[in-house]
């Protein structure tokens, strides 16, 4: 069936009719909105529950009282008795579903047990607000395996976040969530023994969980590390994919991503082996499927000439492989799809690596997710993304992943973006904005992906300022930054009190707070300005203190400061425009202060180094923290002749200088470990 955009855009003419029609999301292929249908139903009349999707039924009366007075609601999939009827209306598509609202009748066919279960979210967002239209949509989805890789390294995310993330993926459409936390040792490196009891436990429950909210739960095996070519760790493999089996896995995945040996990263070797599990587990399980490959050479720097051709002819066609695009870290593009697909001969499943910020852990990435290809669907086996080891504030950019895979050609990056703030923090959206926009980009990092847009409303402000500056004092234009700063703090502030989404609060509250800090840092150069305007010495000394004060308290900060944590990052917020425009102004306040007053060294530092982050090169080496690892106190950092493309910030140094010795201090980007001390 083919789309049809007319229909997208006369819906989004018509959005004024229905004030109230509900944006939908994932945008539906074809929906056709009517006048008002019924007010927001509290009880339904089921009809066909006996043979419907049992999750898709559960969902509903989860979600309605039931009784004969309610609406009626008409539900099964093709071949079901309740929906013969409407067989002709369901689209041919897998996970596809017709959905009519009328007057006193909703009907949701779905074309399989997923179309019925998904027909039956669009229907709970539309009956979610006061008033319920009139509606017709036809819908199905663009990719078909479209979801989640928890795949970085860190923190693995907790058993509940895990269980929000499923409710949050059955709710947008998502049904793919693939099990490979870098720093779960059953998953790495000792990926040879099974699972203690208790974990063993979560992992059954998070299978089962999964499945009800009709998302396959993938549990994916490291082995590359250390597997030998040999009967015993073929054994060994088999046996533990029986364990997961047993434990009520039904979907596997094996990641030889980021390994060393030659001999585990051969091409033909992993595709024996690939093969051989295939044979000797998945066609001995007929309701496990098929498996999936994380390659040694994920992205298309990395490739050599044999490597990939090399799993594209000899392992199994129905075994899927993945792929991160370009680079490491990069957003998917159609060129870079014909490039792989050609040399696996299969269509690759997409691992993006968007918005994982393992390699950036200071940085929340809340901005829109845009950059990949809007006309690759048909390239696609699956496209999955790894998100942020924060699970609650990865669904910003998991949202939108949603959109897009589900009708990709329809899809907006800022509109999806918005749509996911109202939808994560519908009291605070405003709030939420403020703090978002402020917590786009990465940074400079070896990976090289860097987003636009960071603390564009702030940006206009601060242009204005400068260009205004250049006149001598304003009142008008301090008047107008300070109050762009209160914003920052009044925003952190309604966030920091707030008691919704407790979970997404709790975990940005160390950026939230440097936020405020910021701001406050902002305030107090405002009135360094109007205070040298005046004269006042004495004053503009006490307030440059209090400046200085305010950025040692934002040092303090820590995420993640809890027993065990892998990664304890001082958060970086605003670091794009605001920072930078703070430091810029304090250093002109500075150097007009001495040109008017005295040089005060007891006050000002003398600044030879910018505080920053930095690669340093010594004689042509990289100084390099090898064994990151937080645990290890007392081995030194290393020259290494080669850039570390796997681990960069294994070789990026913060450099701060220390207000009481003045002395520059070194640490580690990774692990925070001192170099000079
Ligand atoms: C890892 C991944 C990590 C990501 C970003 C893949 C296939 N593997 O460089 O675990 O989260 O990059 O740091 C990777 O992307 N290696």
């Amino acid at each position: 069936m083919k789309k049809n955009r007319i229909l997208v855009s006369w819906m989004a003419a018509l959005s004024f009719v229905a004030a109230t029609a509900q944006s939908l999301s994932p945008l539906p292929q074809r929906v056709v909105w009517g006048d008002k249908a019924f007010d927001q139903p509290k009880n339904i009349a089921i009809k066909g529950a006996d043979e419907a999707d049992v999750d898709a039924v559960a969902l509903l009366r989860s979600n309605f009282g039931e009784g004969k007075k309610g609406i009626k609601v008409v539900i099964g999939e093709r071949g079901d008795k309740a929906v013969k009827a409407y067989e002709a209306q369901i689209p041919n598509k897998v996970e596809g579903y017709y959905l009519s609202v009328g007057k006193n009748q909703v009907v949701i066919a779905g074309n399989d047990e997923a179309g019925t279960y998904y027909g039956v979210q669009t229907f709970l967002q539309m009956a979610a607000q006061a008033e319920v239209m009139k509606a017709e949509v036809q819908d199905w989805p663009d990719v078909l395996e479209r979801g989640v890789v928890e795949g970085f390294y860190g923190n693995p995310w907790s058993h509940t976040d895990r269980l929000r993330q499923f409710d949050f993926y059955g709710k947008n459409k998502l049904n793919v969530y693939i099990y490979g936390p870098k720093d779960d040792p059953y998953h790495r490196n000792q990926w040879r023994e099974a699972y203690p009891e208790a974990e063993a436990q979560r992992i059954s429950e998070l299978a089962k969980a999964a499945a009800q909210n009709k998302v396959n739960f993938v549990w994916a095996m490291h082995p590359g590390g250390d597997i030998q070519w040999n009967e015993a760790d073929l054994n060994s493999s088999i046996q533990k994919l029986e364990w997961m089996y047993a434990l009520g896995v039904r979907a596997f995945a094996i990641f030889f991503d980021d390994i060393f040996g030659a001999e585990q990263s051969k091409g033909e070797k992993q595709a024996e082996y690939m093969n051989y599990l295939n044979r000797e587990f998945v066609q001995k399980h007929p309701d496990v499927a098929p498996l999936i490959l994380c390659p040694t050479e994920y992205n298309k720097s990395w490739a050599g000439k044999n490597y990939l051709p090399a799993l594209g002819r000899t392992m199994d066609k129905d075994i899927r492989i993945m792929w991160t695009g370009a680079t490491v870290v990069d957003m998917i593009n159609k060129s870079d799809m014909d490039w792989i697909n050609e040399r696996i001969q299969r269509n690759a499943y997409i691992w993006l690596n968007y918005p994982v910020n393992d390699f950036c852990i200071d940085h929340m990435l809340m901005g829109p997710t845009y950059g990949n290809d809007l006309d690759i669907a048909e390239q696609l086996s699956g496209f999955v993304s790894n998100p942020m080891e924060y699970a609650e504030a990865s669904k910003v950019s998991l949202y939108s992943i949603a959109d897009y895979t589900w009708n990709m050609d329809a899809y907006s990056s800022q509109a999806s973006w918005e749509q996911a703030l109202r939808v994560l923090m519908p009291k605070h959206v405003e709030a939420f904005r403020v703090f978002c926009q402020h917590n786009v980009d990465l940074g400079p990092t070896g990976h090289g992906l860097r987003r636009q847009g960071e603390s564009a409303a702030f940006k206009k402000s601060a242009d204005a300022f400068s260009a205004s500056l250049a006149g001598g004092y304003n009142v008008d234009a301090v008047e107008a930054m300070t109050a762009e700063f209160k914003t920052m703090i009044d925003a952190a502030d309604e966030l920091l009190t707030s008691t919704e989404e407790p979970e997404m609060i709790a975990e940005i509250t160390p950026w939230i707070e440097v936020m405020k800090i910021i701001g406050q840092r902002g305030e107090k150069v405002m009135q360094l300005y109007t205070l040298l305007n005046e004269g006042n010495e004495k004053a503009f000394v006490e307030t440059y203190e209090a400046l200085a004060q305010l950025e040692q308290k934002q040092k303090t900060i820590l995420s993640r400061n809890f027993e065990g944590s892998i990664k304890k990052p001082n958060p970086t917020v605003a670091n794009e425009v605001v920072v930078p425009f703070i430091k810029t102004c304090t250093k002109g306040l500075i150097r007009e202060y001495k040109n008017k007053h005295d040089y005060r060294t007891d006050i000002f530092p003398a600044e030879l180094i910018e505080e920053g982050r930095y690669y340093i090169k010594v004689n042509g080496q990289w100084l390099t923290d090898e064994n990151a690892n937080p645990d290890r106190t007392g081995d030194f950092p290393v020259l290494k002749a080669e850039e570390d493309v796997i681990n960069p910030q294994r070789q990026e140094w913060n450099i701060t200088i220390d207000p009481v010795t003045e002395r520059y201090k070194i640490t580690n980007a990774q692990d925070g470990r001192y170099i000079n001390e």
